[in-house]
């Protein structure tokens, strides 16, 4: 006897569907549980975050699998045979025990799913018991740089574009933008923020090891949103701390007396300025490979001591200041801030440009 067009399901076929969707869900778990979707934990927020991942795997995997072999099943069994071009479909009413069923089942799943989520927010956002104890970073995107403020051991401002950071020691970023909205990301930490133009933004994170982990632009930000990358240094807590009781020493250059002779130009400490800025002007070093400054090769922008070698005053003046007058081959046109006729004073232009020269002299 043909069995009825109109009603192909059999506890038979519920059947196949369980054990195919059993089995595709157990492949599909056991394989999304083994492939290495992130990059090592750097903080003990990765942690946290990382088994969040595994528990909404683990569920939504057959949630996936038990959708598509509803589907599939249904093809198989209800697609159109020939001769029933013209077979309407049996006359289904609702069912309130199944609409009650499918309802619950996924409320369920969601609110557990939502309470677990929210307990790891509450966890990885919580701030450490000795609040004193916690290490403030300012931090400001502008296109196309970090740079990243401290507080020195005498209350002084250290300004920096690569970012120290002291292994097992809690630091809490404030995250600022001078222009449009960027995203200050360091992958390996997980955590991640918005830096939004005219509010502060922050998230904490407790490093737990030492290394050098990229930070990262994720907010598409203009031209130089893929270049906008820097480094943070993990380093055990007493070489933190001595790094930064070096950066907050003051400087061995005293600003001349009131009334003194002295060249304001012997005041400025240019190499400073190239590796760290004057607090408004973003580090040439964040982009520029430099020998003499010790600022590291694989930046944006071209390696100086190459390209400056024999370079006139002049023109390199106007490479600082008109950056896009001269396109240097190769990179890319519009990273280089254009602002630096305003970010930098008059005479911190001409102490920078005279290091250059003699810098970068064979
Ligand atoms: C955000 C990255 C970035 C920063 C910060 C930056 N530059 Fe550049 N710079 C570039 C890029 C990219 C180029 C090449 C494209 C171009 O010429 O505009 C470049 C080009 C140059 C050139 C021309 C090189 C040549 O081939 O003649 C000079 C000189 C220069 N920069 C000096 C500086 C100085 C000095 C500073 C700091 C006051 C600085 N740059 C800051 C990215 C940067
Ligand atoms: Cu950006």
């Amino acid at each position: 006897m043909a069995v009825d067009p109109r009603a192909r399901t059999s506890n038979r076929t519920i059947g196949q569907m369980v054990v195919v969707g059993v089995i595709a869900s157990a492949i599909g778990v056991a394989w999304g549980l083994y492939i290495d979707w992130f990059p090592i934990q750097g903080s003990s927020q990765a942690k946290k975050i990382d088994e969040l991942w595994d528990v909404l795997l683990i569920i939504a995997v057959p949630v996936f699998v038990m959708v598509v072999v509803v589907i599939l099943f249904a093809v198989r069994d209800y697609r159109q045979r020939p001769g029933e071009e013209l077979l309407d479909g049996p006359n289904v009413h609702g069912s309130t025990r199944l609409e009650i069923i499918w309802t619950t089942i996924p409320a369920v799943v969601i609110f557990v799913l939502v309470g677990y989520a929210a307990t790891i927010l509450s966890d990885i956002e919580e701030a450490p018991a000795n609040a004193a104890q916690e290490l403030k970073i300012d931090v400001t995107g502008e296109q196309f740089a970090w740079t990243f403020k401290y507080k020195g051991a005498d209350g002084k401002d250290v300004n920096t574009t690569r970012l120290y950071l002291p292994k097992g020691r809690s630091v809490k970023f404030n995250v600022r933008s001078k222009d449009v909205i960027h995203d200050f990301w360091i992958p390996e930490m997980r955590m991640k923020v918005d830096a939004v133009p005219g509010i502060v933004t922050s998230y904490r994170i407790t490093p737990i090891r030492e290394g050098n982990y990229p930070v990262v632009c994720a907010e598409l930000c203009g031209l130089g949103h893929s270049v906008m990358r820097q480094t943070a240094y993990v380093q055990s807590a007493d070489k933190f701390d001595a790094w930064l009781a070096k950066q907050s020493a003051p400087a061995p250059a005293a600003a001349p007396a009131e009334g003194g002779g002295a060249a304001p130009a012997a005041a400025i400490d240019a190499k400073k300025l190239f590796t760290d800025g004057n607090g408004e002007s973003i580090a040439c070093g964040s982009c520029h490979q430099l020998a003499d400054a010790g600022t590291p090769a694989g930046g944006v922008g071209p390696n100086l001591d190459m390209v400056l070698a024999g370079q006139s005053a002049d023109m390199i003046k106007e490479s600082i200041v008109e950056p896009e007058k001269v396109a240097t081959k190769g990179f890319p046109p519009g990273v280089m801030p254009p602002n630096y006729g305003e970010t930098l004073k008059p005479e911190e232009l001409d102490a920078l440009v005279e290091y250059l020269v003699t810098s970068t002299k064979k």
